[in-house]
């Protein structure tokens, strides 16, 4: 539920449902698509994805609008990192031994895609929250 509101937040839509069907090897639904905007000069700093109860689910990411410099690394913060471009549509799974690999977003590339009418980047990001047959509290 919306933490200001109390509403519960809208369903997941069937296309990302779909998507996460094909690509998660997962037997079970995500539970939650968090989603960022990243405005022309915004970052995301290293971290590792870790709220979640079941670390065997993988994170599945979206990118849409604008193209990404992204930063994957270690388990360890001060490991070796690898930087890619992620463009509009892209798709990333943190899966296996990379669910909690270091990753970041070091910089957004302006106008590079005319999805958002305004600019910026869209990431999604599916998650299962809780262990199959538990519930989050
Ligand atoms: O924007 C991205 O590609 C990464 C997002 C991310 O790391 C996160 O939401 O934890």
């Amino acid at each position: 539920t919306h933490p200001l509101t109390g509403e519960p937040w809208p369903p997941i839509p069937d296309s990302l449902l779909d998507l996460w069907r094909q690509v998660s090897g997962y037997p079970n639904p995500p539970e939650a698509c968090l989603i960022n905007f990243y405005t022309p000069d915004a970052k995301m700093g290293l971290h590792q994805d870790r709220d979640e109860a079941d670390f065997s689910a993988p994170v599945v990411s979206v990118s849409l609008g604008d193209d990404c410099l992204f930063r994957v690394g270690q388990t360890t913060r001060d490991g070796a990192t690898k930087s890619f471009r992620l463009k509009s549509g892209d798709v990333v799974v943190l899966g296996g031994e990379g669910r909690l690999a270091f990753h970041g977003v070091d910089r957004i590339y302006p106008s590079t895609s005319a999805l958002l009418k305004n600019g910026g980047r869209i990431n999604l990001t599916l998650r299962r929250v809780t262990k199959p047959g538990e519930t989050s509290t």
